[in-house]
């Protein structure tokens, strides 16, 4: 029986409203579908403890600008929101933010006499910024770009119709720069078509990998290609969808997906409805990319499962975070494995409310070692950019890693731990139902966990909870 679950997506009792422009639009992904087309997305940075936040506002006018917004206290405060560029009504759709220790970037697309990526950096850790200037144009399209950097390198994926031979056609490009972009080692076209998503190894930053979609009149399916030389040479490419198109109608057809990868282990979301309806669907690669595990339904839901993101830590980690419209509106859920994706939890949710919640991405900080999620949501009345992290922001005066006080249980969340309120006979279960810990405590004693998904049975009830 489980009486009370404890959210295992964000913090329970701390989420910030980003943007916090009443009365206006604002939006992880800029697009009046509300819910993401593509997912070459991310809003969301975290490095050295600061956490970099952007999004799309909109003024009273309707024209979009890019906003920025950061922590430098791992999420506990926030400096006021910068504007990046100027309102106008040329932005498109995605945009993303990357960055690697005081190196902070980004990118977006505007649509001008044919589209263009855009971006601005800073190398402060955001206290100041580059003027705007164009990280890929020149004839024909560019857009949806990925960034993930590394030292001096400077790695960008990003969508490209330039004619192969006589007419454009969309491929995934890749381009490797050491000027933060001002100029380019190598750039090259990949393979069709559209939507890349690249990271790299933190233990082997020579390894990068690239997910992507084809979507044509003949195929729609999630595609994967890796380099094991820092960019230089690509291997060939793997259908992660394994011969199966996504069915749905318009942009609902695109296999849209994330990777992440930690080490030896690589980890594939992507969409289609083999299943029946929409779901994520999981792969993982325990070798580096050179083989793939099955195909498993992560999302199991009854109705739409959207927009995964999936990310690893240095722990072993994995989560995987989508929007999901099984209950009616959308929701964000997540789930979580504590074993390189061997095993998940059960689904969980970050939010549940009547309104519209949707387009998250998140990065994980080893600094604090702290999952943050960014989402847009309408629950306000117009749409604000949310924050919130797993587990809750420390705030100065708390060494615990707990932000508040609230009332879950007779306990607080500690990193490395509960504290109870009050004296208590407390047993303690792992994922498995395996018995761990069991005794009586005092009121204020520490009842030490591991990092991992634990069953806590305290007074009679059972909570699910994350350290
Ligand atoms: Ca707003
Ligand atoms: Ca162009
Ligand atoms: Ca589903
Ligand atoms: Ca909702």
């Amino acid at each position: 029986m489980v009486s009370f679950l404890l959210s295992a997506c964000g913090c329970p009792t701390y989420k910030a409203n980003i943007s916090n422009r009443s009365g206006v639009v604002d939006y992880t992904y800029n697009d009046g579908n509300y819910i993401s087309t593509e997912r070459s997305t991310k809003n969301i940075a975290t490095c050295k403890g600061k956490v970099h936040i952007a999004w799309f506002g909109k003024n009273s006018s309707g024209q979009t600008a890019v906003f920025y917004r950061r922590s430098t206290n791992g999420g506990v405060t926030w400096d006021p929101a910068l504007q990046l560029t100027p309102f106008a009504g040329n932005l498109g759709l995605e945009m993303w933010v990357q960055c690697y220790g005081d190196t902070v970037v980004v990118a977006y697309e505007k649509v001008e006499s044919d589209n263009n990526i855009y971006y601005r950096y800073s190398t402060n850790g955001g206290n100041t910024w580059s003027s705007e200037a164009i990280l890929r144009g020149g004839s024909y399209n560019q857009e949806a770009p990925s960034i993930w950097i590394w030292g001096n390198n400077f790695h960008l994926a990003w969508s490209d119709n330039t004619p192969p031979t006589f007419l454009p056609v969309y491929h995934v490009w890749y381009g490797r720069s050491t000027t933060l972009g001002s100029s380019w080692v190598s750039s090259g076209r990949r393979d069709l078509s559209d939507s890349p998503i690249i990271v790299g190894d933190p233990t082997n930053p020579n390894r990068l990998h690239i997910i992507f979609m084809i979507f044509n009149a003949l195929e729609r399916k999630a595609r994967y290609i890796r380099s094991t030389d820092g960019g230089s040479t690509w291997s060939s490419t793997f259908d992660l969808s394994n011969g199966i198109n996504a069915g749905g109608s318009g942009f609902w057809g695109r296999p849209i997906g994330s990777i992440s990868a930690y080490g030896n282990y690589v980890h594939a979301a992507f969409l289609d409805e083999r299943f029946g309806n929409k779901e994520v669907l999981y792969r993982r690669s325990t070798d580096a990319g050179e083989t793939w595990s099955a195909i498993t339904n992560l999302s199991g839901t009854s109705d739409t499962s959207w927009s995964p993101y999936i990310l690893t830590n240095n722990a072993g980690e994995v989560r995987v975070y989508w929007v999901d419209k099984s209950d009616g509106d959308y929701e964000v859920l997540c789930k979580i494995s504590t074993n390189n994706g061997s095993s998940w939890s059960a689904n969980d949710r970050l939010t549940n409310n009547t309104a519209k919640d949707v387009m998250v991405s998140l990065d994980y900080d080893p600094t604090n070692s702290r999952w943050h999620i960014v989402w847009s949501s309408n629950e306000g009345g117009d749409w604000e950019v949310y924050y919130t992290s797993d587990p809750c922001p420390t705030s100065s005066d708390d060494d615990l890693g707990v932000a508040e006080e609230g009332e879950v249980g007779g306990f607080r969340i500690g990193r490395d731990g509960i504290i109870l309120h009050k004296d208590a006979e407390v047993r303690v279960f792992d994922v498995s139902g395996k018995l761990y810990i069991s005794g009586k405590f005092v009121k204020g004693e520490k009842v030490r966990l591991k990092r991992g998904v634990w069953f806590i049975l305290i007074n009679g009830k059972i909570y699910r909870v994350i350290i």
